[in-house]
């Protein structure tokens, strides 16, 4: 597929084989100040962890608002447990990909990184990022529904509802649901790391649930150069300045590759 501009918008459509390109982004990321990186569950699937609107995709099987929702827990919480539970015996077997390592590579890199990630498998912390935002939290952690302690537990035992042990009230997963606002000091850490870096790497995100649906926009608006990979287009691929289609696996080690 040749290079070619859409005059109707200043985004680039590329395929990877053009190498002019692709040394460009390079130098773009070399050359940055400021990155910011953006995740969604695309960037997991390469580690086989479902994404959530895909063919295979976690809410295929089941409809987000009978499950990520705090009234779905109100209503039926062995339910939502059970869920989460499936999810964390799937995710516990998987590795971070050659993606996850180069978005480490890239803080490694720039002095000012963040990442800002949709994701709650934990993938980016195992592979070792540590400048990052989980900013609909994170599967192994759970949250008391009475005095708030947030703990890192990874045995939940499956089909018994848990309870905390400071207060004895039931547990939650530490995780951010629909129609819940995201943590306190989150999305004002998020606009900061927007609003000031040079460059804006948006990875495998359908661009459908916000906030961080408007990141792209945010980061642009503020002059950042913005890349997109992903495997398709999505609702924000004639907002950015380039779109490169195609597996995060294949493509994010290639930006870091010598110039
Ligand atoms: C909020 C935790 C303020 C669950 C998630 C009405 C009432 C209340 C709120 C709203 C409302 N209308 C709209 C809203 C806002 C709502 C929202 O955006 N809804 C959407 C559906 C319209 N947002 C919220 O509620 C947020 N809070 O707004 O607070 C507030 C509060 C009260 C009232 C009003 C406002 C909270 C949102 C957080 C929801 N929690 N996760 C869990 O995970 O168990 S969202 C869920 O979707 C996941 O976190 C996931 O990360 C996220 C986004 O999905 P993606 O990561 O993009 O994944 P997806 O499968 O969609 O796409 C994957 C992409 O990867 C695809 O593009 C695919 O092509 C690509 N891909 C696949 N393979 C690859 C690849 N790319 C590259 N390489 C590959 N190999
Ligand atoms: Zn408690």
């Amino acid at each position: 597929m040749p290079l070619h501009l859409d005059t109707a918008t200043t985004h680039l459509v590329l395929d990877m084989a053009h190498g002019s390109a692709l040394s460009f982004l390079k130098e773009k990321l070399a050359t940055a100040k400021a990155i910011t990186v953006l995740t969604g569950a695309g960037i997991s699937a390469d580690s086989g962890v479902p994404t959530f609107r895909g063919n295979d995709g976690l809410w295929r099987t089941y409809r987000a608002e009978d499950l990520a929702t705090p009234e779905a827990f109100e209503r039926d919480p062995r339910l939502v447990w059970e869920w989460y539970n499936w999810r964390r015996e799937l995710i516990a077997m998987k590795q971070p990909n050659a993606a996850h390592t180069a978005v480490v590579e890239l803080e490694r890199r720039c002095q000012a990184f963040w990442l800002i990630t949709q994701n709650v498998d934990g993938l980016h912390r195992a592979a070792g990022s540590r400048k990052l935002s989980e900013i609909h939290g994170n599967i192994w952690m759970v949250r008391c529904t009475r005095c708030g302690v947030v703990e890192d537990n990874r045995d939940v035992p499956i089909g018994i509802l848990p309870f905390c042990h400071h207060c004895k009230s039931l547990l939650r997963p530490h995780i951010v649901w629909f129609g819940e606002s995201l943590f306190a000091g989150e999305v004002e850490q998020c606009s900061t790391v927007l609003q000031r870096c040079d460059v804006l790497l948006v990875i495998g995100t359908s661009g459908t649930v916000y906030p961080a649906a408007g990141f792209a926009s945010m980061a642009k608006n503020a002059g950042a150069f913005v890349v997109e990979i992903n495997l398709d287009p999505t609702p924000q691929s004639t907002l950015v300045d380039v779109s490169l289609q195609g597996r995060a696996n294949d493509i994010v080690p290639l930006l870091l590759e010598p110039l």
